[in-house]
């Protein structure tokens, strides 16, 4: 038994050098656990509560003095020597001091940072490895990393709609030869880009942000850079979107290469570019209630690409059995923070994958050297991880981590390779 005997919280800084809040738990068996938690730009509406102070005297209102405090204050005495391997229960008691239907009690930063420090306390209590502890001893498959290399949207300034631009390696049945491939692709993509007079400065999730003539180009510089890097797109290299089109959407149409686009004109674009690219997966290709377009978007190209719902679904099982029923997208985005605990997020992933849904596990544009959802991607199943660029450490720590596992698992590590989706 490791009871708890001491939790803290305190506010840090993430990769935007905005606040963010850590937790620390510490046990009778002398376990110190700690967790940080994640934060969006392109937010979805119906996303938990990330509590933020709005003291305009303290990083510009976005402290997160309060949700330190709702962990030191209100949390902390009800955890006292509660084994910290009953995460179920510590969730189910989080969930029901908070109260509310969006955490907006306690703040769902506040909740997360404690469920997952939990989780690491009783990883290290028992002495294992957070994957194996929280997915058992069947959890031994590598996801595959959709690796976005050119930023847009809400992640840059260069006027690119589309935020996320991905490349998705699958090299030798192996997690280790994808990564490899991809961070060749990203340093060619970086000579082909300063060749031609563009910016290799990088976005928030360490992308390349140069300023192009549209989304297009966008899409035929990651083909180039795929086959100048000795690579076959279609054939191990593919590429992935995230539209986060909520972003775009306005009066019931969708800003598109300085034009306003209806619903069947976007969803003709990517029809078109399915035809014209090894595209594989598209994210948020429509707003996040905008449900008709996504219905008709899932009965056009749901057999051929994967859609995954990010800003549809916030990883709430409630909006994802809409969405399973509605038959409005065919996959999962996974983010811890947009639901506030682990279990609930196990919820969410179950669900998915019951109605035979992909799922992706997934980090914020503002991210720490956490590398929690590395562990999560393989413990849950997910067949994807989208976790950002080849370059910036909290982005590349996910990578790394993952290099841990794989090498951890040894001869039963498997990759989820092309069957990913
Ligand atoms: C997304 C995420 C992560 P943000 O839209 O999928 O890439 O961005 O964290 O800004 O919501
Ligand atoms: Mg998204």
């Amino acid at each position: 038994m490791s009871e708890i005997i001491d939790v803290k919280a305190r506010e840090i800084l993430d990769s935007r050098g905005q606040p963010t809040v850590e937790v620390e738990i510490r046990t009778t068996s002398g376990v110190i656990a700690r967790a940080a938690v994640p934060s969006g730009a392109s937010t979805g509406a119906h996303e938990a509560c990330e509590l933020r102070d709005g003291d305009s005297k303290r990083f510009l209102g976005k402290g997160v003095l309060k949700a330190v405090q709702n962990v030191q204050d209100v949390i902390a005495p009800e955890l006292m020597g509660l084994p910290c391997t009953d995460q179920v229960f510590i969730d189910k008691l989080l969930r029901d001091l908070d109260g509310t239907e969006n955490k907006t009690k306690l703040g769902a930063n506040a909740i997360l940072g404690v469920s997952l420090a939990i989780a690491k306390a009783g990883a290290a209590t028992t002495r294992q490895p957070l994957y194996r502890y929280v997915g058992g001893s069947q959890a031994c498959k590598l996801p595959v990393a959709l690796m976005n290399v050119l930023n847009g949207g809400a992640h840059a300034n260069n006027g690119l709609d589309v935020q996320e631009f991905m490349i998705v390696p699958t090299v030798q049945n192996s997690f280790r030869e994808s990564l490899r491939a991809g961070s060749e692709i990203f340093h060619t993509l970086k000579k082909i880009l300063a060749k031609k007079g563009l910016s290799t400065a990088v976005g928030d999730e360490g992308g390349f942000a140069p300023k192009l003539s549209g989304n297009q180009e966008a899409m035929d510089l990651l083909m180039e850079a795929i086959q100048q890097a000795g690579y076959e797109p279609g054939q191990n290299v593919f590429l992935a979107l995230d539209v986060a089109a909520t972003e775009l959407f306005k009066n019931g149409t969708y800003q598109w290469d300085g034009k306003q686009l209806r619903p069947e004109q976007l969803l003709e674009v990517y029809e078109s570019w399915g035809e014209k690219y090894p595209l594989v997966s598209i994210e948020d290709g429509f707003a996040e209630d905008d449900w008709d377009s996504w219905i008709k978007m899932t009965s056009s190209l749901g057999t051929e690409l994967q859609l995954v719902g990010d800003d549809l679904f916030v990883t709430n099982p409630k909006r994802l059995k809409i969405g399973i029923e509605k038959k409005a997208a065919n996959a999962l985005l996974v983010k811890v923070n947009q639901i506030g605990t682990l279990s609930e997020t196990f919820d969410a992933v179950n669900m998915a994958q019951r109605a035979g849904f992909n799922t992706v596990m997934s980090h914020r544009s503002g991210e720490t050297e956490d590398t929690t959802i590395a562990d999560l991607a393989v413990a849950l199943g997910c067949q994807q991880i989208k976790t950002g660029s080849l370059c910036r450490t909290d982005r590349t720590a996910k990578y790394n981590q993952l290099l841990r596992i794989e090498e951890d698992l040894g001869g039963l590590a498997q990759y989820w390779d092309k069957g990913a989706f």
